[in-house]
């Protein structure tokens, strides 16, 4: 079974990020054959930023993702802009794509009204890439944060099109959201989620914020009035807490629930902030030195997206014959 995601090289990595989605790429390595992890530089110029910049974070996000758990040997990482195909893939996908579906999708209308002064026909166009992507590697699962979830069903309509107009090559995928903390919430606004370009520090933990920073930020996460540790769609705070820690320690919600019935608050948060800096302490140690050996990093990319390469030329090839395109 093939599994593929995708992973932006925006800002730093946050608990979301890491819960959402980092942490099922180390597990998918297990699972797949291959497993195949994007850092999707090309979606990350649909907004604006910092040529200079960009190819430094591509290498913070690779260094994160081999700290996390990623091996080389086991997964297949490479660098989106690396391997053409994705963008013509693209450009064929958007032949089968409605000019409505993107118009609907929640992610395109938030981040365009955030966008001050150009909303770029690319960040409309995001979804069709994302869905290239994916397809391009005939991949049988996509593990994905809950925010996710609208682009992956729309993939999986472009794909049924595709199929339905040219004949059987794209395969459908399967999205995978974690069970538990599918969508993590932010710790000063609780009803938002964790976001890299949203929100404060504050209501953000990165996943390279130091033990004593992360016990601050969940001793000031906020609450409701109440007391009772339990999970409540009227208490976003605590039932956000909740899930945080028990993915933090390995247990099912019920039982952090029932370790806590008798704490207060205040001690739920400090256990919460505690269980998390250990939670992230192996991410945060293994970093540094991985950061640094840029030489290493590229080495690793460079190698992925060869491998890359060889698996999404024999789906455009399939796509181009199957479309007419090219010589017969
Ligand atoms: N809060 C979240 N909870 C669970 N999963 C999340 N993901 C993102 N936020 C949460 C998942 O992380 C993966 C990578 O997302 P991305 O490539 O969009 O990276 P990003 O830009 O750093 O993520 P953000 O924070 O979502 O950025 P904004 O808010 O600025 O758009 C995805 O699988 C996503 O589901």
């Amino acid at each position: 079974m093939r599994i593929f995601s995708g992973i932006q090289p925006t800002g730093e990595k946050h608990l979301g990020n890491y819960i959402g989605a980092i942490r099922q790429y180390v597990e998918g390595q297990d699972r797949a054959d291959p497993a195949i992890y994007c850092i999707v530089d090309l979606h990350a110029i649909t907004v604006p930023f910092d040529p200079a910049e960009l190819r430094q974070r591509v290498y913070d996000t690779a260094a994160v993702l081999l700290a996390s758990g990623l091996e080389p040997d086991r997964c297949v990482l490479f660098r989106q802009s690396d391997v053409y195909e994705h963008t013509e893939l693209c450009w064929l996908l958007s032949t089968v794509c409605a000019h409505g579906d993107l118009n609907r999708m929640h992610q395109f209308k938030e981040k365009s009204a955030r966008q001050r002064e150009l909303v770029s026909a690319g960040l409309f166009f995001y979804p069709v890439l994302q869905a290239a992507d994916v397809l391009a590697y005939r991949a049988e699962e996509v593990p994905v944060g809950e925010d996710q979830r609208q682009h992956v069903e729309l993939m999986r309509e472009l794909a049924r099109r595709f199929n339905e107009r040219f004949g059987d090559v794209l395969v459908e995928p399967e999205l995978r959201v974690p069970e538990v903390a599918a969508r993590v919430m932010d710790l000063q606004e609780p009803e938002r989620k964790m976001s890299t370009t949203v929100g404060s520090d504050s209501g953000r933990v990165y996943l390279l914020d130091d033990p004593g920073a992360i016990r601050k930020k969940f001793g000031s996460a906020v609450t409701d009035s109440g007391r009772e540790v339990r999970r409540d769609p009227e208490k976003a705070g605590i039932t956000n807490l909740i899930g945080i820690m028990a993915v933090a320690t390995g247990r099912g919600e019920d039982e952090v629930e029932a370790e806590f019935a008798d704490s207060g608050y205040g001690d739920f948060k400090k256990a919460v902030g505690e269980a998390v800096a250990d939670y992230l302490a192996p991410v945060r140690e293994a970093y540094p030195a991985i950061r640094e050996d840029e030489e290493g990093l590229e080495r690793v990319l460079s190698e992925g997206a060869d491998r890359a390469r060889e698996m999404a030329s024999v789906t455009l090839a399939d796509a181009r014959r199957a479309m007419g395109l090219g010589p017969a």
